[in-house]
Order: C-alpha cells, then sequence, then structure tokens
C-alpha cells in the first residue's frame, strides 16, 4: 500500500486527490509541519528537501507533488497520455504550474499572512505574478476545457491545489475575475474525488496557530545566526 506523508496544504492536497481519482490504495502518515516534524532525522531521509508530500510506493520512494503525480500517471496509465502532442500539452501545463503557480501562489501568501513585518513591495511582486498566471490560466480555459486540453489530467490536479488558496488572497472573490478558471476549480471540487479528499484530510488534526513555534519550523533558515 502507498504511504502518503502529508500535510493539509497545496502540494500534498494534489497528491490526494490524484490517489483518490486512481483509487489507489493508500494511508496518510501525517507531518506536521507547523510543529517541525518535516526536520525529523527519519523524515529526511526519505525527503531529503524536508518538505511534504513524500509516497513510498513499493521500492519507489518519491518526493515533490509533481514527480509524484508524474509518477503515479505513469504507473497506472491514468490521467496523462503518454506520447504526441496530447503528452506535450499535459507536461507544458503541469511544469506551468509547478514552476510558476505554485512557487508565486506560496511567496504571495507567505507575504500576505506570514511575513513578521509589511514588505509592500513583495506582497505586490508575488500577488501580481499570481494574477498573472491566474490570467494566462484563464485564457487557455476559454479554448479548451482542461489545462492539459482535451482531458481531465494531472496538470489539473496540481493547479488545483493551489486554486484552493485563492480566497487567502483575494478574499470573497476568490477566482471570479477569472470565470474559466473559477469554472475548472468548480468542476474539480465538485468531483466524488475531490469530495472524498477533502473529507479524509478533515479526519486529521493539525497545529493551526501561525505562532513563533511554527515560524521557527517552517523557516529555521531564518533564524540562523
Ligand atoms: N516543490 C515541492 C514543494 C513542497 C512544499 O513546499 N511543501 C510545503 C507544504 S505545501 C511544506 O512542506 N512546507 C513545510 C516547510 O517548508 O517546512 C512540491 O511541489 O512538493
Amino acid at each position: 500500500m502507498i504511504k502518503l506523508h502529508f500535510h493539509p496544504s497545496p502540494n500534498p492536497m494534489k497528491v490526494l486527490l490524484m490517489l483518490e481519482e486512481t483509487g489507489l490504495e493508500y494511508e496518510i502518515i501525517p507531518v506536521d509541519t507547523l510543529k517541525g516534524e518535516q526536520h525529523s532525522p527519519a523524515f529526511v531521509s526519505i525527503a531529503p528537501n524536508a518538505k511534504v508530500p513524500v509516497i513510498e510506493d513499493g521500492e519507489s520512494v518519491v518526493f515533490d507533488s509533481n514527480a509524484i503525480l508524474l509518477h503515479l500517471a505513469g504507473e497506472t496509465a491514468q490521467f496523462a497520455s503518454t506520447s504526441g502532442p496530447a503528452r506535450a500539452e499535459v507536461l507544458s501545463w503541469l511544469f506551468f504550474v509547478a514552476t510558476g503557480l505554485s512557487p508565486f501562489s506560496g511567496q504571495a501568501m507567505h507575504f500576505l499572512h506570514m511575513a513578521p513585518e509589511e514588505i509592500p513591495y513583495a506582497k505586490n511582486r508575488y500577488l501580481k505574478e499570481v494574477v498573472r498566471h491566474y490570467a494566462v490560466m484563464d485564457e487557455r480555459l476559454s479554448k479548451r476545457e482542461w489545462l492539459g486540453g482535451d482531458h481531465y489530467s494531472i496538470a489539473d490536479m496540481a493547479a488545483w491545489g493551489w486554486l484552493n488558496m485563492s480566497p487567502y488572497m483575494f478574499g470573497e472573490a476568490g477566482l471570479s475575475d477569472w470565470p474559466n478558471l473559477e469554472r475548472l476549480h468548480s468542476l474539480m471540487s465538485e468531483r466524488p474525488a475531490a469530495v472524498r479528499a477533502q473529507a479524509v484530510k478533515d479526519q486529521f488534526t493539525f497545529k493551526q496557530d501561525f505562532d513563533e513555534e511554527a515560524a521557527r519550523a517552517l523557516f529555521p533558515q531564518n533564524y540562523a545566526v
């Protein structure tokens, strides 16, 4: 059975959704990142970057949400075409999310909600990059049903993890400025697998308070002397 090392944050949620979509058997191993459990020697031995998600799938250990999505798509032959133009589209949009939407959204959230001081330039820079990425996806989705093209794919799942965070960046308006993106997000969130993924997430209790302990656990390099 696959072991998913998990915290209910955007990158692990992509993988939880994929596991639910594929119907693979898995068990959740909670990693409370606000308590610093990602730095335990046992975890770092399988996750050299000390971040979730990681999966143990038989003899394969895979870290990074996007690598995991590709791995599971390959193992199950689901949610990514195996060759040709259809695969090229899925790969392009998966990596657009992996290298653009994900890190810019993460930094926007950081400067909006976690930075110990108000830095308007940083807030503006990252939020505007999220807006730019949303606009690129919205334009794509005005022409194609799914990010990866004609079929629901791991590119959409990768985006879903971060689109869930739009209210934390844009308040109640959420994705309403990007109607095609909002359509994609609603369609995906209503899928039985997404509903199950949210329910699985809610079965576990993690530290909620972003206090001094959490800041030191998440950003130890900021406190190094
Ligand atoms: N590129 C990695 C990023 C992983 C990542 O940043 N994970 C966050 C949760 S979304 C985490 O583990 N944060 C805890 C920490 O940074 O210590 C991926 O896509 O899996």
